[in-house]
């Protein structure tokens, strides 16, 4: 058998640092994404090409921290797929990705997501997306080490054209949140400062908020209501100051949609970048100075979507504004010496399926 199957990236809407606090998120699927061209083979071996580059994985040797860089995000799909029990061998994978990689948008996910519906459809797996959706987490906590939530697995495989998914990552329950945006778009800002969700900072925050968890005597920080929790330690209250504001922002911008209420959500994404730079302290020099920019250049709200360190940001402008955001962020940037940034206008569109 041989196929190919497309699985996308993300820009999240608003909802940040929430998933893995059993949180609310809100994303939507970009019309880039990975493509793969797959094909069984009997020998056992996964061979993978992406990019001119390639990799030979045998998976009678497969573990945690055998293969290492990006084929680890390829092979851990393999490797999760085979310790469930599932009757996962050999295929030849051959990938295209239109994904700016380093931008924040979910290249990897979109990478895992596509090797689990071309694994998963070469051997007659049979799981349905939620369950995918896991597989490629842990694909990437256990095999490329990075401790990421459900937010970009989820947006890969369960996102549908012209929607937002509301993802409620304690119950796993969704909805499909139309996204009406008239005469408005949702432009994204690829700051050019590359994301490193590996490098520490992501892993570090998660950390605290099970530990701020664990001082409040909650299973998540989902469940607390108060923002300004009795903790000594400032820096963990800030931390849960921005989930349960970013929870409850959220609430609000699924309100406002599902009224067609698009311009409201603005002050929403607006106040999720201040909370994610002052409280959460994951923003970047560039993506607080692209924020500012759209802002004064008519953007309706602005605010970086992703883990942070890097990546992008996106910016909710009226048809009319376009030019004049996109000048006014190009000018900040070559007035720091900064890369120049790249614009993309993003559509919600359909997950993850074969071609
Ligand atoms: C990254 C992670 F992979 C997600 O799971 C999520 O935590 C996000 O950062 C922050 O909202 O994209």
């Amino acid at each position: 058998m041989i196929g190919v199957w497309h699985a996308p990236g993300r820009v999240n809407l608003i909802g940040e640092h929430t998933d893995y606090n059993a949180g609310l998120v809100l994303p939507f699927a970009l019309p880039q994404g990975v493509t793969v061209a797959g094909s069984r083979r009997d020998d056992g071996l996964l061979e993978i090409h992406s990019q001119g580059r390639s990799e030979t994985v045998d998976l009678a040797g497969l573990e945690p921290g055998s293969v290492t860089g990006w084929a680890a995000y390829v092979a851990g799909v393999a490797g999760v797929l085979r310790e469930a029990g599932h009757p996962v061998g050999g295929a030849t994978l051959r990938f295209v990705s239109d994904l700016p990689p380093g931008a924040g948008v979910s290249s990897s996910a979109a990478l895992e997501c596509a090797t689990a519906l071309a694994l998963t459809a070469l051997y007659g797996v049979r799981l349905d997306r939620a369950e995918l959706v896991l597989v490629a987490q842990r694909a990437e906590n256990r095999y490329a080490g990075v401790p990421c939530g459900v937010l970009d697995q989820s947006a890969s495989l369960l996102c549908r054209a012209g929607h937002a998914l509301l993802l409620d990552c304690a119950s796993g329950e969704s909805a499909q949140i139309p996204l009406d945006l008239g005469d408005h778009r949702v432009l994204v800002v690829d700051t050019r400062a590359d994301h490193r969700l590996g490098d520490g900072g992501y892993a570090d925050r998660r950390a605290s908020c099970e530990k701020a968890a664990g001082l409040l005597g909650v299973a998540a920080l989902r469940e607390l209501t108060d923002p300004e929790p009795p903790l000594d330690d400032p820096v963990l209250r800030r931390r849960v100051r921005h989930v349960v504001g970013e929870n409850l922002r959220v609430e609000a911008a699924v309100g406002h949609l599902r009224r067609g209420e698009i311009a409201a959500i603005g002050p929403l994404l607006t106040a999720s970048h201040v909370s994610l730079r002052d409280d959460y302290e994951v923003s970047w020099p560039e993506a607080d100075a692209a924020v500012e920019a759209a802002l004064g250049a008519g953007a309706l709200g602005a605010r970086m979507f992703g883990g942070g360190f890097g990546g992008s940001i996106l910016a909710l402008v009226h048809l009319d504004a376009l030019p004049r955001v996109r000048t006014a962020v190009t000018t900040v940037f070559a007035g720091n010496g900064w890369t120049s940034p790249v614009f993309l206008e993003a559509v919600a569109s359909p997950g993850a399926h074969a071609r």
